[in-house]
């Protein structure tokens, strides 16, 4: 069931209608149409799309970027829609599917095969004897998920994940599970992912998240975008780029990879710009610099930036920096200067990969703009020293007083339409004292005070047999996480206990515990209805805001429950009663969930139930926009850990590549809708190694050739994945990039951003060889058969 035959229409010189084509326009309405017509969900005419992120309808099941106070008449991109189809589709996974085929059948198929199976409509429970998942019923699997729970004798034996889809209510109702069961043990998907902006972005301002909001994008007078693909992964954020550039301002992109709509754009929500056959031009500088060179990129500038404001002030002209605002509220800036006048150009071009021209280019536009924003994403967090990359983009926007002023500022741009959310209901496996004491007064329990296992350590936990128990709110954590090979062989039949509340069938449920069961819950999309009443869940954005978002589809199937109800379901089955915390009552309506996260977080959470009704909800205090700094110093701290960044920019190995792990444009994550990726116009085929001309050649490469990837690790542990197809493509020398998750066995899972573990899936060392004629042949044939 995997891809067996593959066709490239890679065409490096844009002859290809598609390969000409800028990111958006026509191919996107095009593709959403055909997208939902696959899933068999008439196109024409569908209301659905049009309650999309609108006050009164459901928030997008895709990412994270806000939604507009004043919506367009439909608020939906390309990527949104098949998001929607995906999980609106008509076709089902029900009991007979699984009847016909093994676990073990299932585990030889692809991602999208198995996904596209549709909707689980039943709970369903393993059969170790046929190796088959068999119906159950809800009371049933509930009553033996509670009784193998109660047996395993130290809690911190069992891990609860959150993948970042699940509510506000839902993540807070987990937590509160979790806790009472006696475990901090909350990996989280924000542990692969803005984890390392929620660890060391509070260093440099004292918040964790995004200072910006969709108002400062009408301000600003350029945005720089780094390591963030958002034609495919955020694509409503094109809108403000588009508009952005309209008004004259500048979009400046460092990417390895020329990524399509940052290039040119033609936005479906603009009639006229969809008369014109180019589009729009997105960035007007962009810097293809090395896998891992942003930390060297952006000292480069800051150096020219400070070597400007020395000639400007020996010339009495108007300073470049804004001393004003460095003087009042930051800390650090002389070391920082001494250290920037410091760096030699050379390290910084080599380590950059960019020219000393590029990076003073790229500086003169960031100070002929009054009002900047930085963004970020994947292309910097998933590094080793991705903190300290993260350091190094507030620095840039500390020299010119870029925080907390309107039109500016820092905007990490997260993933999961409610990542952020979890994490402020209490998804979290090093919880703050107050968090912990506020939950105690609460509920009038004792909350565990350990911290416990994020995503990395319990990886490693599984991989030494300290995990008894998995119990997993959404998501495909097996697929997700680094070294899934390893894991997956320490976990199945291994773990007493696998539990997946999910929406479709992943990997994961067929990498199951000796007793294994899969719980089927209502989407965002489907109607919820407690007590007679719709029920309305909360979210928060990549930007603080807090809304509400109610469901509007018939669920799929009538047997499928909240995930608010199969959490509460458990709890009762697995908890001793505890007089203040009622699961019943608090699952059968929201607004007591709400009222009761109020209560733990009353300051963040202030009037929680009368506040979303206000239509776009409301935004949560963010201190650093305000230029209150809640760091150990008071203020905002320039920070360069000299030491540290000496070593990120060790020499790289002439040896080996630097191969980054990304999403192509029709998939979420490890949801994969289609095998195009129509924005880097490869089609038919997840298996590449997008690599430069010059190392083809250098290494007698012909595209189409298949190669493998090994890992170059200092463990021992050999890492290798076959059977990727060579496809020249525009990307520094010694780079190459190819797709998560197909890629993840090649992780070590100790390789990860050092302050928060976050998996370092953008810069992975690694060999590659030919594949000989023996091994392709077997690998095809096991495809074919599979
Ligand atoms: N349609 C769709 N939307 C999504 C998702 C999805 O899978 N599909 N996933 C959601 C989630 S959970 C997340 S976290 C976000 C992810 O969204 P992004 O942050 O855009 O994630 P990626 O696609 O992994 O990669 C980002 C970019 O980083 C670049 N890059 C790689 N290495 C480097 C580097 O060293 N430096 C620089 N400057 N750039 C680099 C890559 O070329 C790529 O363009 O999107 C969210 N939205
Ligand atoms: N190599 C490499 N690895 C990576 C990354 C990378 O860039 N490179 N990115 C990392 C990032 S940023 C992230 S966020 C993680 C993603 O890791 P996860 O969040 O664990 O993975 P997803 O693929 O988003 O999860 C998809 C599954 O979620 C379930 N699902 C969908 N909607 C719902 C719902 O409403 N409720 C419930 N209960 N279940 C639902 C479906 O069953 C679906 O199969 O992967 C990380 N792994
Ligand atoms: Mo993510």
């Amino acid at each position: 069931m995997d891809e067996t035959s593959t066709t490239f229409s890679n065409d490096l010189h844009g002859t290809q209608d598609h390969a000409s084509s800028p990111g958006g326009g026509w191919l996107a309405l095009k593709a959403v149409e055909q997208h939902m017509l696959r899933q068999r969900i008439p196109f024409k005419g569908n209301q659905l799309l049009l309650k999309m992120n609108k006050p009164d309808g459901f928030d997008c099941p895709s990412c994270a970027w806000p939604d507009p106070v004043k919506p367009h008449m439909a608020e939906f991109c390309e990527n949104g829609a098949k998001a929607v189809a995906w999980e609106a589709t008509h076709k089902r996974t029900g009991p007979e599917f699984f009847e016909k085929h093994t676990v073990t059948e299932l585990l030889e198929w692809s991602d999208h095969a198995l996904e596209d199976q549709g909707r689980l409509t039943h709970p369903m429970r393993y059969n170790a004897a046929s190796d088959k998942y068999e119906a159950v019923e809800w009371d049933q699997a509930i009553a033996e998920i509670g009784a193998e729970l109660k047996a395993i004798d130290d809690p911190n034996d069992v891990e609860f994940y959150t993948s970042g889809r699940a509510s506000n209510e839902a993540a807070f109702m987990f937590q509160l599970l979790g806790r009472l069961y006696g475990t901090n043990n909350f990996p989280d998907c924000s542990n692969m992912c803005h984890e390392t902006t929620t660890v060391s972005l509070p260093m440099s301002l004292g918040v964790g998240k995004a200072t910006t909001t969709l108002d400062d994008f009408d301000h600003a007078d350029a945005v720089f975008i780094f390591g963030q693909n958002a034609g495919t992964n955020s694509p409503r954020m094109m809108g403000e780029l588009f508009n952005l550039v309209h008004r004259g301002g500048k979009v400046v992109t460092f990417n390895p990879l020329r990524e399509k709509a940052l290039v040119k754009f033609a936005n479906p929500q603009s009639p006229a710009d969809m008369m014109r056959p180019n589009g729009t031009d997105i960035s007007s500088q962009y810097y293809q610099l090395r896998i891992g060179g942003d930390i060297a990129a952006i000292q480069g500038m800051c150096k020219a930036l400070i070597e400007a404001d020395d000639e400007a002030q020996a010339h009495g002209e108007k300073p470049v920096l804004d001393h004003e605002f460095i003087e009042a509220h930051t800390h650090g800036f002389e070391a920082f200067v001494d250290y920037c006048r410091g760096l030699s150009w050379h390290t910084l071009e080599a380590h950059s990969g960019l020219g000393e021209h590029e990076l003073r280019d790229a500086a003169d536009t960031y100070r002929r703009s009054e009002r900047v924003i930085a963004c970020w994403g994947m292309g910097i967090t998933q590094h080793r020293y991705g903190g300290d990359a993260i350091h190094q983009i507030i620095n840039l926007l500390l020299l010119r007083g870029n925080i907390g002023k309107r039109g500016a500022g820092a905007c990490p741009v997260r993933g999961h339409s409610n990542v952020q959310g979890d994490r402020t209901v209490g998804i979290f496996h090093k919880p703050t004292e107050e968090m912990l004491s506020g939950l105690d007064k609460a509920f009038d329990i004792t909350c565990p005070r350990e911290h416990g296992h994020d995503v990395a350590l319990c990886c490693e936990a599984i991989l030494r047999g300290d995990v008894k128990a998995f119990v997993g709110l959404g998501g495909n954590f097996f697929r997700a996480i680094a070294d899934q090979e390893r894991v997956m062989a320490a976990t199945l039949d291994k773990l007493d206990l696998t539990v997946q509340i999910s929406t479709k069938l992943n990997r994961s449920h067929l990498i199951h515990g000796k007793k294994a069961y899969i719980l089927p819950c209502l989407g965002k999309t489907e109607r919820d209805v407690k007590a007679g009443l719709p029920q309305a869940s909360t979210v928060e954005d990549g930007m603080c805001m807090v809304h509400a978002s109610t469901g509007e589809l018939e669920p799929a199937s009538s047997r499928l429950r909240s995930e608010v109800t199969i959490i509460s379901d458990i709890a009762r089955a697995t908890l001793p009663v505890y007089p203040k915390v009622d699961w019943a009552w608090m699952s059968e309506d929201h607004d007591r969930i709400r009222d009761k996260i109020e209560a733990v977080f009353p300051d963040v959470f202030t009037n929680f139930n009368e506040r979303i009704k206000t239509p776009g909800g409301f935004h949560l205090y963010n201190a650093a926009r305000e230029r209150v700094w809640l760091t150990d110093t008071d203020r905002a701290n320039f920070l360069f850990d000299a030491a540290r960044l000496d070593s990120s920019m060790s020499a790289p190995e002439a040896t080996h590549f630097q191969l980054l792990t990304t999403r192509g444009h029709d998939q979420f994550n490890t949801t994969v809708y289609s095998l195009d990726d129509r924005y880097r116009d490869i089609y038919g085929t997840r298996m590449v190694a997008m690599m430069n001309p010059d190392d083809m050649a250098k290494y007698g490469l012909e595209a189409g050739n298949k190669i493998a990837f090994s890992t170059v690790a200092e463990d021992g542990i050999a890492r290798r994945v076959a059977g990727f197809q060579v496809v020249p493509y525009d990307i520094p020398s010694g780079c190459i990039a190819s797709y998560y998750p197909e890629t993840n066995p090649l992780i070590p899972i100790g390789y990860r951003d050092e302050r928060s573990n976050t998996i370092a899936g953008k810069s992975v060392p690694v060999t590659i060889e030919l594949m000989d004629t023996q091994e392709i042949e077997k690998q095809t044939g096991l495809l074919a058969t599979g």
